[in-house]
């Protein structure tokens, strides 16, 4: 975790549903020129999974580092807006935590209706799936909103993080139904999905700094790919070289 390191942390404000945010929503997500140029750019980081898989508890131990044993039921879209650098890139980061939703919304109309949770999830640059390293039917959630994912077409490049949370339980808690390892999981997770998969503790605060910091970094490549990475190596090495 070398190239990447965390400036500052913003504080949580409630996601207002209006013509504004819609409008906002329909900026494009991909930094236009200008962005690029100065090396700063406005990044959408999606949160999902079931409820209480500790979504928000991951969010707040990066943001604010704060854990709550307590359940408060996340009832509307939060947005919260930490800022990172990674490989000498600043991003700013909106990141969206939302309720546990049906399914993902296959268009604006249903992301934005009023019946519904979910606002703001679509068009994101990368999501983090998150489940409860106790319960396998929220790895199953998780498998059901994929595939809904999937079928979503402005979705289709942003990479997929899951993440096996609450780490810091005993292995014996974990499988206690006879069902789907941990390791079965990851195993699904990365030979079947090829997604990246991570495992963490909000609780613990372990492995949470270096989530974001490796989500950020899997939007960098996509933005700048291998050749800016090696421009930058290139510019800063002041080894020897012998003739
Ligand atoms: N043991 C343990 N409990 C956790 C962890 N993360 C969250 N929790 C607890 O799980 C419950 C649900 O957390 P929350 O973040 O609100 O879940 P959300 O509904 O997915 O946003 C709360 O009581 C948290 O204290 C963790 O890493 N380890
Ligand atoms: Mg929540």
């Amino acid at each position: 975790m070398s190239s990447g390191s965390l400036i500052s942390a913003g504080k949580s404000s409630r996601y207002r549903v209006c013509a504004k945010a819609t409008k906002k929503r329909e900026e494009k997500i991909h930094a236009p020129n200008s962005e690029l140029d100065t090396g700063i750019r406005q990044v959408k980081i999606v949160i999902l999974g079931a409820s209480q898989v500790g979504k928000t508890s991951i969010i707040r131990q990066f943001v604010q580092n704060t854990f709550a044993e307590e359940y408060i039921p996340t009832r509307a879209t939060e947005v919260y807006r930490p800022s990172c650098m990674i490989n000498d890139h600043l991003y700013h980061v909106k990141m969206v935590d939302c309720p546990q939703i049906n399914s993902f919304p296959e268009d604006s109309i249903e992301e934005w209706s009023e019946f519904r949770p979910g606002k703001g999830v679509r068009n994101a640059n990368a999501y983090i799936m998150v489940f409860d390293r106790s319960s396998e039917d929220s790895f199953n959630y998780l498998r059901t909103l994929r595939e809904q994912m999937l079928d979503c077409e402005n979705d289709h490049d942003a990479p997929l993080w899951v993440v096996c949370n609450k780490c810091d339980k005993a292995e014996k808690d974990s499988n206690k139904n006879g069902g789907l390892s941990k390791r079965e999981i990851a195993n699904i997770v990365k030979k079947q999905w090829k997604s990246p998969y991570l495992e963490c503790s909000a609780k613990n605060n372990w492995h949470i700094v270096l989530l974001f910091k490796e989500v950020v970094r899997s939007i960098d490549l996509i933005e700048y790919g291998h050749k800016a990475t090696l421009m930058q190596n290139a510019l800063r090495r002041k080894k020897c070289v012998i003739m």
